[in-house]
């Protein structure tokens, strides 16, 4: 498919997705599938493959043979940066196919997706660099007789589990790392949105990478997923996405070959806004914080912990900019906020509405539902009086839900912001230096913010603190994840018997 296609109206036919295996397009064994309606649009959009276990497998042996036989991590660094680069190249010249599939999966704006693909094209070219410069350590130090080198060497075949809010994101901030460490993988996208992720595996394919090196299966998260965290000839598993789930993936490495984990697991994000912050740009930010991909975001910016001399100001700022985003048909260039990507989502979003106020929280600004013909949409919602023993707080909501909570002092303000068992994302507004200092060296987060929000490029490295997750992904941080270090000893010297 070329990308001149027309991505402001809705496909003629349903587009069908195979799983991807030894560099082709496989159907899978049972011959089951899944249709995927659109969620704005309420209308089948793809129909992908449910693969089985048996299908896991045969992925499984697939990229357990490209890593055994060195086909990839025997590569130099440049050949595989050639790959990484071709890739990149070919992402963005496919950039509109990819962004309208996964718009019409999702329901996110095709502005935004639009975007997000461009930066998984910078991915590429990133991670390019990193194959060409990972490199290990020498000493020179252990006295004449021994020399010591420590290598970095592919952890071997990584099970890639990604979730539904960011598909094609979250894929690129791995994919290219993974790769550029020599690994070779078995990706299971999300059941509701793997179309983006089978395309990566073409792309891949097209621009040079080995059959076998990057195989797709897709299908449930209780069959395919687990298969893979059972699996004994993979050796690491990145999971992204819920709390709960990310505990089985624990279990699982420990009860089989003790995989090496990385999780990027919840998040209950602070925005702490001091008084003599730019209260205008403040938020701006803090909006966009918990609107941006319908709040259904790790690093949401879900809770507003505000200086009380300036709440009611900073609340009517706040309110100001919520009532005028652009909330409808993601297909609409000017479209800020699509629909919520799965029912079960919408359900949770509006059960924690509902808890809020029967709770006793005061909804200050939103209702929940918007009445639409099609489609499931959620606009912002604002909840003040909230207290530490309610769910808004506390939960991770995943919808454009934001609780508000004031604070006195800025010692308050960082006891409250750690107030929570994660620790993946925080954000603070303010003019003063000694502040955001003291702050972002206090508040517990894999993230940190200053001035702005869910900002960031390829070089840095994401991830949680707490019970957000183990490990990083990105920058040079996470293509090392993917790594393991070896010590090799040189005898330099002559060899003084033991047994004489
Ligand atoms: O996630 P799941 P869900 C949070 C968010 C959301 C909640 C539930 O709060 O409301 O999780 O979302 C696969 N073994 N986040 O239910 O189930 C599944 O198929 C192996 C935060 O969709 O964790 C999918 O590919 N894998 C988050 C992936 O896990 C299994 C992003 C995520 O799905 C599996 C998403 C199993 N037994 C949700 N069961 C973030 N950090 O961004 C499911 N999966």
């Amino acid at each position: 498919m070329t990308d001149n296609i027309d991505i402001t109206s809705l496909p003629e036919k349903v587009r069908k997705f195979g799983a991807f295996v030894d560099g082709k397009i496989q159907p899978p064994l049972l011959g089951h599938t899944t249709i995927r309606n659109s969620p704005a649009h309420d209308v089948p959009v793809t129909e992908c493959a449910s693969c089985s276990e048996d299908d896991v497998n045969i992925a499984v042996t697939s990229a357990r043979a490209a890593f055994d036989d060195r086909r990839w991590s025997g590569l130099s660094g440049s050949q595989r940066a050639t790959v990484l680069l071709n890739a990149g190249k070919l992402i963005r010249e496919r950039n509109n196919e990819i962004a309208y599939w996964e718009t019409l999966e999702t329901g996110k704006p095709i502005s935004q997706t639009i975007g997000e693909v461009a930066g998984c094209a910078d991915m590429f070219d990133y991670a390019s660099g990193l194959a060409r410069t990972i490199h290990g350590d020498s000493f020179n130090n252990l006295g004449d007789d021994l020399f010591g080198v420590v290598t970095r060497e592919p952890v071997g075949v990584v099970g890639l589990i990604t979730p539904w809010n960011f598909p094609f994101l979250i894929l690129c901030e791995r994919v290219p790392y993974i790769l550029a460490s020599g690994c070779t993988l078995v990706a299971k996208p999300s059941e509701v949105t793997s179309a983006t992720t089978v395309l990566l595996a073409e792309i891949l394919s097209e621009a040079g990478l080995p059959n076998g090196v990057m195989n797709v299966v897709t299908g449930s998260g209780s069959v395919v997923g687990q298969a893979l965290c059972e699996h004994n000839h993979i050796d690491m598993i990145s999971f992204t996405g819920s709390t709960a789930v990310g505990r089985n993936v624990i279990r699982a490495s420990g009860e089989t070959n003790f995989k090496k984990l990385g999780l990027e697991l919840g998040g209950k994000n602070p925005q702490i806004v001091f008084a003599d912050a730019n209260l205008l740009d403040a938020a701006d930010g803090v909006a966009f914080g918990m609107c941006f991909n319908t709040g259904q975001c790790c690093v949401s910016g879900s809770r507003l912990i505000v200086e009380r001399s300036v709440m009611p100001k900073f609340l009517e700022l706040l309110k100001a900019k919520l009532s005028k985003v652009i909330v409808g048909d993601p297909l609409d260039k000017k479209t800020q906020m699509g629909a919520i990507t799965t029912e079960t989502q919408n359900a949770t979003i509006l059960s924690y509405i509902d808890k809020g106020k029967e709770e006793g929280a005061i909804l200050s600004f939103g209702s929940g539902a918007l009445d639409t013909d099609v489609g499931q949409f959620i606009g912002p919602v604002v909840f003040e009086e909230v207290t530490r023993d309610m769910k808004v707080y506390s939960d991770e909501i995943f919808g454009p839900v934001i609780s508000v909570s004031p604070f006195d002092t800025i010692d308050e303000a960082i006891k409250m912001a750690n107030d929570t068992k994660y620790g993946l994302a925080a954000s603070v507004w303010s003019e003063t230096v000694e502040k955001v200092l003291q702050v972002s060296r206090q508040v517990q987060a894999g993230r940190f913010w200053v001035n702005t929000t869910l900002a960031g490029g390829p070089e840095l490295p994401l991830g949680g603190f707490k019970q957000s997750g183990w490990g990083r992904e990105a920058g040079k941080y996470g293509v090392e994840e993917y790594t393991q270090i070896k010590s090799v000893h040189f005898s330099t010297g002559k060899r003084a018997h033991w047994i004489q």
